[in-house]
């Protein structure tokens, strides 16, 4: 099987009424690329990626469809053989961008699972679960109400929360972390600053919230910053925007920075980097998440897909972007979270197939 065809949709992603704020920047839209490759036997398969705005990580949507149009005329004719090669040749093809090549990545997954009538998941090793756990993400807002929506999503039966802090006055980020925890009682809670957060103030969260089990996620910008004040903290640490490789997963993991990640699929290039990323976590029992920054229904269906392969005694969950967005490019097989789970699609391939039309013209095809 040869690849025939490359073509480039660009998506527009709006949050339906809603504004998903972080420490570093609040956002009403998205803007996601979708690849479709598709081979000379006829079978199409789909990848997605799709960063959240311009300053979250060294991504951008420009950034990709970029970088996707130099690479895309050299896949064409190319062979088929395996992930791997693919992954290889566009290593040749272009240096770096893996955000990009992730969508690349995502979809030989899926055209070589349907062409051959498998699931993604058995691809990657074989599911331990028809479901995983999602977790619900508490955009930065004022206190009170950040405990209300913690409430009803705990109620929802989201077994894991993820409280937003950094950017704003510590005083406020300590008030929502304990009204969330007595509104709640959650015992699966991390603080993510994305990156915002001085080593003076997560010393003090640390402190002020003692009696609190929560983990932090990426409270400061650096490895070197988190290691700075490791020692000294009593709650455990993730690390999320400080992992955009296996080199810094391997070097977070000697250092014994962290105890645990929250993985973005596409920031590590692809499902073939993540199942090895979580084939090095399982060697060392260290929990991890299976997301990514943004995206639609291929997104969601490859987080799915690799989230159900890994040791269900390490899995941290599943974030999508689906409850915010209003819009599902498969009808008939779309990606949902319900009741704070997911069910792991069953249909060849990621199980997810763009309706006619559901993407517009492509905005450029090879
Ligand atoms: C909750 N997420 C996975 C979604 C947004 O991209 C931010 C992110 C995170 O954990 O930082
Ligand atoms: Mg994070």
């Amino acid at each position: 099987m040869r690849i025939a065809e490359v073509h480039l949709y660009q998506v527009d992603l709006p949050l339906e009424g809603a504004v998903y704020r972080m420490s570093d920047g609040a956002h009403t839209a998205l803007d996601s690329t979708v690849v479709q490759i598709v081979s000379d036997t006829g079978v199409s398969g789909w990848g997605e990626t799709c960063p959240i705005g311009p300053t979250h990580a060294a991504a951008h949507a420009l950034g990709a469809r970029a970088a996707l149009t130099q690479m895309a005329p050299g896949l064409i004719g190319r062979e088929v053989t395996g992930p791997a090669a693919v992954r290889r040749a566009l290593h040749g093809l272009l240096h770096g961008h893996d955000y990009a090549k992730a969508a690349i990545d995502i979809a030989v997954h899926d055209l070589i699972g349907k062409a051959h009538g498998l699931r993604v998941c058995d691809m990657l090793g074989g599911a331990t679960t028809g479901e995983v756990d999602s977790y619900w993400s508490l955009t930065l807002d004022d206190p009170d109400e950040t405990a209300r929506v913690a409430a009803e999503k705990i109620a929802e039966g989201y077994p894991r929360l993820q409280i937003k802090v950094g950017g704003r006055p510590l005083e406020t980020d300590i008030e929502t972390i304990r009204k969330v925890w007595e509104a709640t009682g959650c015992t699966r809670l991390v603080v993510d600053a994305n990156r915002a957060l001085l080593t003076r103030d997560v010393l003090r969260v640390d402190r002020a919230c003692a009696d609190i089990p929560f983990a932090f996620e990426q409270p400061c910008a650096t490895v070197d910053e988190i290691a700075a004040v490791r020692a000294q903290l009593d709650h455990p640490v993730y690390l999320d925007e400080s992992t955009e490789s296996l080199g810094d997963v391997l070097r977070a993991i000697s250092l014994g920075v962290c105890d645990g990640f929250g993985l973005k699929v596409t920031r590590l290039g692809g499902l073939g980097p993540m199942a090895t990323v979580r084939d090095v976590c399982e060697a060392r029992s260290l929990p991890h998440t299976c997301d990514d920054s943004w995206g639609g229904d291929i997104i969601a269906a490859a987080c799915v897909h690799i989230a159900a392969t890994v040791d269900p005694r390490l899995l941290e969950g599943v974030w999508l972007a689906e409850p915010f967005v209003g819009l599902h490019y498969d009808s008939a097989y779309p990606v949902r979270v319900e009741g704070g789970r997911l069910r792991v699609p069953t249909g060849p391939g990621l199980g997810v197939v763009p309706d006619d039309g559901a993407l517009g013209a492509p905005v450029a095809s090879f």
